[in-house]
């Protein structure tokens, strides 16, 4: 009676797991067809109107179609984030469409304007995109910064820990592992003990212009294996495996196995024949490999040959239902670019698109009919009502949304003054943060800083003293208990509210980027604060925009910066930054001089960090300690400052010059206002905090024909009076107030590398000191007089 029992219920749950399979498959035919066809129809189909190709990436997608089809359809649950290799986004928006994510009309506008985005973006497509991708390495990247954002999270209980944790997952291609930041990031994830990591290599062994190279074998393994990570390759389906199994057919395995990348390649797209020739001639002394030949025509052996796991479903389920435990794993994917695609393995395929005839087969062979190219279950062997029966069992299916929506935290209304008359604006940033670190507020609980081996030195040692770093485990601080003096605590615990980074500043950005989206991601927001050395934002660029792109809320802190760190040294002076301030979207950019300024400005940025509209604050900080002003910040200055720009000493009615400063050249600028006001009281000294956002209201107000903030500022002026500006950048970053009022301006600053030495030096070397102020104050006077500069 059990065994019959028994009996009948394995029968159920093969049937039932034969269904899924028969449904996945046809799935996955589905998601090849739509993803091409969506491809196809924004090249070929829709008007052209700039003559330039549209593109997208046939075989890019249908190499990841199976992988992808069983992930989005089976394997991934409500709680997993996934990146997606760029150039498979139109599988991943056939996808979406089969779940009823994605409408027809944005599939139809792929590439265009308001359509289906080129590469998968949180911004643009929304919702369902994860982690937006397009700068290949990344994408993968970030997926191992959000895991560890994910335990941040989880160990301090600031989400709910009842359900199990996502897993983070990038579907990766092989030439992605040629960027060094995946080997950045793997070291760290290592040093940080990263868990429900997956990463799946569609291993193709193609990149955009060629085959890779053949020694690449083998050390991809190798490589995650040294990191901790299983490594679980998939590499012969189930077909092959059953060739290998029968007599002799070890013989085609070892053959296949020791066929080079390229040959492998060109008999896929040559076909039944080509592998035929080729077997025949290496192999035919063996009965068994003659028999296989016999038994299969030219479309089966191409069937056969190209059986590879990573187009087996089959094979792809078992690999990713056997890993039940947290442990990083990378799945090693065997695929072929272009699979099931006229040009498959042709080594030529990155950008290739089928032509009309080519379209018009495929269509036959995915038995299309005319007008039904969108339907989604036009031409499947299943019946649509238990296709559509299986999606709605999906769990990714129904409207839940993806997206959380974190509270706000709450801000104080003004964070106190670093108190001293003489203080750099890094110190004041390091004694907010101390402050903020003492006080028991949600802001202390929620923010967190990170930094790559430049926490002491860019002065969050104050924070780091009270709130500890974060490890998943308690780690004590070695020299605290050996009675070592030290003025720095460097105790580790899953409290911690730091995050210490190797010097890779790739992992920086992405570590902001991570926690700068665990709101929407997990559900409950951090602040975070990244600190780092102004120049060596330039290192880590590609990811600050890329984090930027995602829509990431942080605060980034760079210090010391420019040619004002001296003594440190030509190498270490950053030049181009704040261009960069004024040029990233996403990024809103200060450079305060005084305490009181930053004070004003970091309680800003924890609000402007939150807001919907809102965007991510740079802040370029000095290690130079000048002179403080002796003043209260009232609202109108606080609104100012935040603004971008305030009169520091009022220019009298109709002045003839005015002398716009920014940052640490604050004394100098000073200085020589003094100097001019003794003949002419009239000048005005303008104290700039932020280039970035005076810009940006020009540009804006402009555009409705209004006076913008600094237009209103320049005003004071008599028209055409001279202006001086001067800070510690490339000039580039100021010239164009010129042009908001018609200023004959001259504008100062740093336009060549620099060298070691003491301020005075440097300031005079590169004309940036008072002397050279004036200079520019009588030049830019006599031009006004000219009436040209
Ligand atoms: C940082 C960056 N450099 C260059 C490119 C241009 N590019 C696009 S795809 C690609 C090759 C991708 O090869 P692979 O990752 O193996 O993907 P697949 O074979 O699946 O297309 C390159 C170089 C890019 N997108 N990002
Ligand atoms: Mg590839």
């Amino acid at each position: 009676m059990l065994r019959t029992l028994e009996g009948g219920i394995a029968r159920k749950r093969r049937a039932a797991t034969n269904d899924k399979l028969a449904c996945l498959i046809a799935l996955e035919r589905k998601v090849l067809w739509l993803s091409t066809w969506m491809i196809h129809n924004a090249n070929h189909l829709r008007p052209n109107r700039d003559g330039l190709k549209v593109g997208g990436h046939q075989a890019s997608s249908s190499s990841v179609a199976t992988l992808m089809t069983a992930l989005y359809f089976d394997v991934l649950r409500p709680q997993d984030r996934v990146a997606v290799k760029p150039h498979a986004s139109p599988v991943f928006h056939a996808i979406q469409y089969l779940l009823g994510h994605q409408t027809r009309d944005k599939l139809e506008r792929f590439r265009g304007f308001g359509g289906a985005q080129s590469y998968p973006s949180r911004s643009k497509d929304g919702e369902t995109v994860d982690f937006s991708t397009g700068s290949v390495g990344l994408g993968v990247g970030i997926t191992l910064f959000a895991s560890l954002a994910q335990d941040y999270l989880r160990l301090k209980r600031l989400v709910p820990t009842d359900d199990p944790p996502g897993r983070m997952v990038a579907l990766a291609g092989d030439a992605e592992l040629d960027e060094g930041n995946i080997f950045e990031a793997l070291l760290e994830g290592w040093k940080h003990d990263v868990r429900n990591l997956w990463w799946v290599i569609d291993y193709n062994r193609q990149s955009l212009d060629a085959v890779v190279s053949d020694r690449l074998f083998g050390r991809i393994d190798a490589m995650f294996e040294m990191m901790g990570w299983r490594v679980v390759t998939l590499k012969y389906g189930r077909l092959l495996e059953a060739a290998f199994a029968r007599p002799d057919g070890h013989h085609l395995r070892e053959w296949i196995d020791a066929c080079p990348n390229s040959l492998y390649s060109a008999l896929v797209y040559k076909g039944g024949e080509g592998w035929r020739e080729h077997l025949h001639r290496d192999l035919n002394r063996y009965p068994g490999i003659r028999a296989i030949l016999d038994d299969h025509d030219d479309a089966g052996l191409q069937r056969l040959m190209t059986n590879l796991a990573g187009h087996d479903m089959d094979s792809v389920l078992a690999a990713f239902h056997a890993v039940e435990d947290d442990r990083p794993t990378c799945f090693i994917a065997y695929t072929i670019k272009g699979y099931g695609l006229p040009f498959a393995g042709h080594k030529d395929n990155h950008a290739g698109l089928m032509n009309l005839d080519q379209m018009a087969s495929f269509r036959r062979n995915m038995a299309v009919p005319d007008g039904s190219e969108w339907e989604p279950f036009a031409g499947l062997e299943l019946p649509a009502k238990r296709l559509a029966k299986f999606l709605e069992s999906v769990p990714l299916a129904g409207s839940q949304p993806r997206r959380h929506d974190a509270a706000a935290v709450a801000v104080p209304g003004n964070l106190p003054v670093p108190r001293g008359t003489r203080q750099s604006t890094q110190e004041a940033f390091g004694r907010l943060l101390g402050d903020i670190a003492a006080s028991e507020t949600a802001l202390a609980e929620r923010i967190v800083t990170t930094s790559p081996d430049v926490t002491v030195s860019t002065n969050l040692g104050p924070w780091v003293n009270r709130r500890g770093i974060f490890d998943r485990a308690e780690r004590a601080d070695t020299f605290r208990e050996e009675h070592v003096v030290s003025a720095q605590r460097w105790a580790m615990s899953p409290q911690g509210q730091h995050i210490e980074l190797g010097i890779a500043e790739s992992n920086l950005f992405l570590q902001l980027a991570a926690l700068g989206l665990a709101g929407p991601l997990f559900g409950t927001r951090l602040l975070p604060i990244g600190t780092l050395y102004d120049p060596f934002i330039k290192r880590g660029q590609d990811a600050l925009n890329y984090a930027c792109y995602q829509d990431a809320r942080f605060i980034l802190v760079a210090t010391p910066s420019g040619i004002t760190l001296a003594p440190e040294g030509g190498a270490h002076q950053s030049v181009g930054e704040p261009l960069t301030g004024l040029a990233q979207p996403g990024l809103t950019s200060f450079e305060p001089a005084y305490a009181d300024e930053l004070a004003v400005l970091l309680r800003w940025a924890f609000e402007e960090i939150q807001r919907e509209e809102g965007q991510s604050v740079y802040f370029r900080l000095s290690t130079r300690p000048i002179d403080q002003p002796q003043r209260q910040v009232e609202p109108n200055l606080a609104e100012a400052i935040v603004a971008g720009a305030y009169w520091l000493r009022e220019p009298g009615p109709a002045a003839e010059l005015a002398i716009a400063y920014c940052g640490a050249v604050a004394p100098e600028a000073v200085a020589a206002h003094q100097m001019v006001a003794e003949d002419s009281p009239e000048a005005g000294l303008l104290a700039i905090t932020s280039p970035d956002r005076l810009h940006r209201d020009w540009l804006a107000t402009r555009a409705r024909g209004a006076t913008g903030v600094a237009g209103r500022l320049l005003a004071r002026l008599r028209p055409g009076a001279a202006l001086v500006t001067v800070g510690d950048f490339h000039p580039a970053t100021l010239s164009w107030l010129g042009a908001v009022a018609g200023n004959a301006i001259v504008p100062l600053g740093v336009d060549r590398f620099g060298q070691s030495g003491d301020i005075p030096d440097l300031y005079r070397a590169y004309g940036i000191d008072t002397e050279a102020i004036l200079d520019a104050a009588a030049r830019a006077c006599l031009a006004a007089l000219r009436g040209s500069p």
